[in-house]
């Protein structure tokens, strides 16, 4: 039993694991011990096998071959491996953004009856934004015009993306100095994938920038149309309670969990798990009802729009399956664990791959998911659940345990969050901005990015967030690290508990919670929307780099991680990664990517596994950016005993 201790710091995980353990199931974390000692070559990034005259790799002790075959050296291998990992990793958040435009123009053109405009109020403001005229136009036509223009982003070969205009004109100015304001997005990715091509690209510097402007397309291009797109065609997110963790899945209910990204398929299994005919036939079967949650980032779409529990985080979804109460198990696309199927088939859980672009071999079932036929998909993907209801092996039912569920609240975005901050009728930031500068909050934090196996699991993400929230660091979070902090009450208002006192008085003032759930892994666009309307409410700098505010990646696995930490740093905000990049093969890299980059861009990253210790180096970060804007010292920490009685007078 002991064994799982180090995997998890979720009780409810670790209840599981011990029934895999009981049972012999093997999960990723067996796989990682099996694994063990991993690739040293790999994990520096000295091993090249761009072209046949290898596969190359570097001595990294200096005794054996310093360059490939072709000459390349490890500056040159480390950079190229790295920028290939940008480029898969921009390419997928921003596939999820084509994606989501392709439906919206669907339905702009009435190609598909399953899908309407939500957000009108959205629209327009996009529509003004992009120069589209409305004025007498109707809805279907101004949301054809926005998708267009969003669709032609992905293809654009001159210019630059039209978000950009969204940042500070400072931080606007340092992406064309240095040459990497992306002119579009598939253009950036597949320059990334040429230059890095055998014999193009030899300095690291340059495909570092190269690796930056595909990045930066990612962040401020495909993520950010993912969400904006989302919000029109779903509806903006408003604040919303739910729970979280396996305890959401219902023993007497059908199960069905939605795992992986795009929104598109998994809203229309919503409505569907609604629909009172597929409740009868569920019942019809022995069930009370029908239960959906979600896992991963298509889980945090679901929750933040419409409330649907939350089954867990990136770990968390082979232990769904041990539950044994899962009926169906829907993925789409990123972050779902090949070895699924292994376990499906020892259990009575159906595994549904839905994604042209993503299936399993052998005998999984494929139920295809088209935008003109999503309702169809979605209820027959019920039924199939339903059907299976009956397989279950009651015996191996494991429901019950410790903390198995907890509430939060989630649904925060860059448009509502901190209007919070000034009572809900107040839409300007200025009430959080004031709380930075008068010291009650010490600035801000994103925390996000996955679980993985390496590190305990959610351990990081609570050690690191739990510092910072004690610090009086606001902190924003997305994807699996929201997650993670929501499974142990820190997005629950009684979060605040852990705050530091000023912190804790803006929340209690307020009613939010000292973490805010900013949404999906896209969504980190939503956090760079929030920080440009900061600057742009005034009085804490002219440029991203200003704010005291740092990003970090503590338990990242994914490629799609070091996209998001590129376009953040070269958006100006320090960010710190749990593990490092696959970078230490070369010093020149990793000497630039933590140090030199700085000159050019005004931010650089960290890589600290000690969770404390990185909650510090940020937490440092944001006193020198207060330092530095002059800011008054923290208000708690320094003001004589009666000012601080005034000033927390002052907050109600
Ligand atoms: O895109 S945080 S494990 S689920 S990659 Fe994946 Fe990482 Fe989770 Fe969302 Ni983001």
């Amino acid at each position: 039993m002991g064994a799982n201790r180090k995997r998890t710091v979720d009780p409810a995980a670790e209840n599981l694991l011990n029934c895999a353990l009981e049972e012999g199931a093997r999960t990723t974390w067996d796989r990682w011990e099996a694994m063990q000692p991993q690739c040293g070559f790999g994990s520096l990034g000295i091993c090249c096998r761009i072209c046949n005259m290898g596969p190359c790799r570097i001595d990294p002790f200096g005794d054996g071959p310093q360059t490939g075959v072709c000459g390349a050296n490890a500056d040159t291998m480390v950079a190229r491996n790295l920028a290939r990992m940008i480029a898969s990793g921009s390419s997928a958040h921003s596939d999820h953004g084509r994606d989501v435009a392709h439906t919206m123009l669907m339905a702009a053109r009435g190609e598909t009856a399953d899908f309407t405009i939500r957000d009108e109020t959205k629209l327009r403001a996009l529509a003004s934004e992009y120069g589209v005229q409305t004025a007498g136009k109707d809805v279907a036509t101004i949301a054809e015009e926005v998708a267009s223009i969003a669709f032609s982003e992905f293809g654009q070969q001159h210019g630059e993306l039209r978000f950009l205009k969204r940042a500070p004109e400072k931080r606007q100015k340092i992406w064309r100095d240095q040459g990497v304001a992306p002119r579009g997005i598939d253009r950036e990715v597949v320059q990334l994938m040429h230059v890095t091509h055998m014999g193009v690209d030899n300095d690291y510097k340059s495909i570092i920038k190269h690796s930056i402007r595909a990045a930066l397309a990612d962040g401020w291009g495909g993520s950010m149309i993912a969400t904006d797109l989302s919000d029109v065609l779903f509806g903006s997110p408003v604040p919303i309670r739910s729970k979280v963790n396996l305890g959401v899945l219902e023993e007497n209910e059908v199960n069905i969990v939605v795992h992986g990204h795009e929104p598109t398929l998994s809203e229309m299994i919503v409505q569907a798990s609604r629909d009172p005919e597929l409740i009868e036939l569920a019942k019809s079967k022995g069930a009370s009802g029908i239960t959906l949650a979600g896992i991963c980032c298509t889980a945090n779409e679901i929750l933040m729009r419409h409330g649907i529990p939350i089954a867990g985080n990136f770990l968390n979804q082979e232990l769904a399956i041990l539950t044994g109460v899962v009926d169906a198990m829907i993925v789409d696309v990123q972050c779902i664990m090949p070895g699924l199927s292994e376990l499906t088939r020892c259990y009575h859980t159906k595994l549904i791959t839905t994604s042209p672009k993503a299936r399993f071999p052998g005998d999984v079932e494929h139920i295809e998911f088209h935008e003109d036929r999503a309702m169809e998909a979605a209820k027959r993907i019920i039924r199939t659940a339903i059907e299976n209801f009956p397989n279950r092996d009651k015996s191996r039912v494991r429901t019950a345990g410790p903390r198995m569920s907890m509430g939060l609240v989630a649904g925060f975005t860059a448009d509502n969050a901190f209007h919070f901050l000034g009572g809900r009728y107040r839409a300007t930031y200025r009430p959080l901005n004031n709380a930075i500068i008068e010291g009650r909050i010490r600035g801000l934090a994103g925390v996000v990015g996955c679980n993985n196996p390496n590190i305990c699991q959610d351990f990081a993400h609570l050690e690191m967030t739990k510092e910072l929230i004690k610090n009086d660091v606001l902190v924003v979070e997305t994807g699996c690290a929201a997650i993670a902090c929501a499974k142990a009450g820190l997005l629950a208002p009684e979060g605040a508990r852990f705050a530091g006192r000023g912190l804790q008085e803006v929340c209690e003032a307020v009613g939010i919670p000292p973490v805010l759930h900013f949404g999906s892994c896209v969504d980190n666009s939503r956090i760079l929307v929030a920080l440009c309307n900061i600057i742009n409410e005034g009085g804490l700098g002219e440029d991203l780099s200003d704010i005291p505010v740092a990003g970090a990646a503590p338990e990242w696995m994914s490629e799609k991680a070091i996209s998001i930490g590129f376009y953040v740093v070269a958006s100006g905000i320090f960010t710190v990664f749990g593990t490092p990049h696959p970078v230490l093969g070369s010093k020149n890299v990793t000497d630039y990517i933590c140090g030199g980059i700085e000159e050019d861009f005004g931010a650089r990253f960290a890589f600290e596994e000690d969770p404390i210790k990185a909650a510090h180096l940020m937490i440092d970060h944001i006193n020198k950016k207060r330092a530095d804007l002059k800011l008054r010292p923290m208000l708690y920490e320094e003001a004589p005993a009666e000012e601080r009685e005034e000033a927390a007078v002052g907050i109600k």
